[in-house]
């Protein structure tokens, strides 16, 4: 058993605020930490002591690993949470962090660094009985070892990057001719992006679904699959909406799934909170795609189905206590969807844009959460992601959580910053989304029909809330009307008396 107090979150945002939450739920304390630009960020202020990493890149902030490893030693942290993207799924960080003598809440690094293989992540899932999409399980060292495996899978065939993830590095190939240009363009781009050129081949699968297994394990060997989140709706790899349950996956479907991705977490001596991405084919075939060996964004979906807080199972997972969760009693009770409202302009090709959050109306009521890591006088700048706010609906049924985000995308208020939400609308209003008719294809198939320029957003709204800001400035500039019972003295006084109990002393 490892005693966690003090837990130094190295992430920013709303991930970093989600983690907090949980270590004080945990009765753990949490150091934030912080780039010059995030310094006015939610999760610096809830944390119990924040530390400035220095200027905005990230090279020089949450990427910088002695940065953040001299923050956790400053402040007497026993445990490191990396969150997800930056250091979250980088091995030798893992690793700095134990040989620290700290507690990483994830995965080993030898767990970490056989799923980032992707060649040796298909041998492992091959030794597991997982099944793997057809196609090489080694890197192929030119296009003339590429030509007979592509002819014995059949075209049309993928070519991906053995570092890659993500869809980095990865290229279609319809025919034999186009083989050899391919090739090459697949290895340097994959030079480029990971600094490894190595590539392999995939059998092309035509139009599957993308469904993903959130697995949790301890240090005892147990192994639990949380079902699975539908995560079709998908935009250059970048997901916008996800759910859970898929209304693709039956009871028996989800055991046959939820068995594989036990076994592959098992075959790497899975700890702490994982995904197992497989692509489900129109014909019901399911095969493992790869393993994200991090908390993921869409967590929230499962949290809500499964009655699981997923970050504070990973943090007693960290401190040696078995996991809470069993796998016989395991049921998803309703249907939850997640909508990313990111900084980027549905209406501009989803352009990643700037600017300052000037009001923002958050919102709530029944089967409503909402996890964000930006508030009213926050800036989102070009430094990192998009993601402002994730808004999570749930219901008994789909249709009630569908109903409920439609109701929750309709309160939320964002003036500032274009956002993703009036995308999200025309989704939850869109007939083949409610069928839940999804695949990959889905918002190359819609999008152009959801995003067409006739219905720009209605500006009704963010002008009224505008004049209601100018009406608060010009009552705020004005002295405070008094009515005759309750004096303008006597707020002040009660003032006074809040201001000494917030600085705990006798005033
Ligand atoms: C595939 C595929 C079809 N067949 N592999 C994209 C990102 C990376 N994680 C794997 N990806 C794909 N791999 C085979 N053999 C289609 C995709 C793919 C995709 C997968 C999941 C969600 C959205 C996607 C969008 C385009 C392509």
């Amino acid at each position: 058993m490892t005693t966690i107090k003090r837990v130094l979150v190295a992430n920013r945002g709303e991930i970093a605020l989600r983690i907090i939450r949980a270590c004080h739920e945990e009765g753990m304390e949490a150091v934030a930490v912080y780039s010059e630009v995030d310094r006015l960020l939610p999760h610096v202020r809830a944390a119990d002591a924040a530390v400035a990493l220095g200027p905005a890149p990230a090279a020089q902030s949450y990427l910088d690993a002695a940065k953040l490893l001299a923050a956790a030693r400053d402040t007497g942290c026993q445990a490191v949470h990396p969150g997800y993207g930056f250091l979250s799924e980088r091995a030798p960080f893992a690793e700095a962090v134990t040989e620290a003598g700290l507690a990483f809440v994830g995965p080993s690094a030898a767990a970490i660094r056989a799923m980032g293989d992707k060649t040796e992540a298909r041998r492992r899932m091959q030794q597991a009985g997982v099944p793997i999409v057809p196609g090489t399980t080694r890197p192929l060292a030119d296009h003339t070892q590429a030509r007979p495996e592509a002819a014995r899978l059949g075209y049309p065939v993928l070519l991906k990057a053995v570092a890659g993830g993500g869809g980095k590095g990865m290229r279609l190939v319809q025919t034999e001719t186009e083989l050899e240009p391919a090739f090459e363009m697949a290895q340097s781009e994959a030079q480029h992006a990971f600094g490894a050129g190595e590539v392999y081949l995939e059998k092309y699968l035509e139009r599957p679904r993308h469904i993903e297994i959130q697995v949790l394990g301890d240090s005892f060997g147990r192994v639990v699959a949380l079902g699975e989140r539908e995560c079709s709706i998908q935009r250059r790899h970048q997901k916008l909406i996800e759910e859970a349950p898929s209304l693709a996956v039956t009871p028996a479907l989800r055991r046959r799934l939820g068995d594989a991705a036990t076994a592959a977490a098992g075959a790497v001596g899975y700890l702490s909170a994982g995904t197992i991405e497989f692509l489900l084919a129109p014909t019901g075939e399911f095969f493992f795609l790869e393993m994200n060996t991090r908390l993921q964004v869409e967590h929230p979906v499962t949290e809500l189905v499964y009655g699981v807080d997923i970050v504070r199972e990973q943090l007693r997972v960290a401190t040696g206590q078995p996991l809470r969760v069993h796998a016989g009693t395991l049921q998803p009770r309703g249907h939850a969807i997640e909508c990313r409202i990111t900084a980027e302009d549905p209406f501009n090709d989803f352009l990643p844009v700037t600017g300052v959050v000037q009001h923002l109306r958050v919102p709530g009521g029944p089967g409503v959460r909402w996890d964000a890591g930006f508030e009213t006088g926050n800036e989102v700048t070009l430094h990192y992601d998009s993601l402002i706010a994730k808004l999570i609906a749930w219901g008994e049924t789909r249709g009630v959580a569908l109903e409920r985000m439609r109701r929750a995308l309709r309160e939320l208020v964002i003036v500032g910053i274009p956002t993703s939400q009036p995308f999200h609308l025309r989704v939850m209003d869109d007939a083949e989304f409610q069928r839940g008719d999804l695949d990959i294809t889905y918002l190359d198939r819609a999008g152009t029909r959801l995003l067409s320029g006739e219905g720009r957003p209605d500006l009704t709204r963010p002008i009224a809330v505008v004049a209601a800001l100018l009406a608060d400035e010009r009552r705020a500039a004005a002295p405070p009307p008094a009515p005759p019972d309750r004096p303008a003295v006597l707020a002040s006084a009660w003032l006074l008396a809040a201001r000494r109990e917030a600085v705990g002393g006798n005033g």
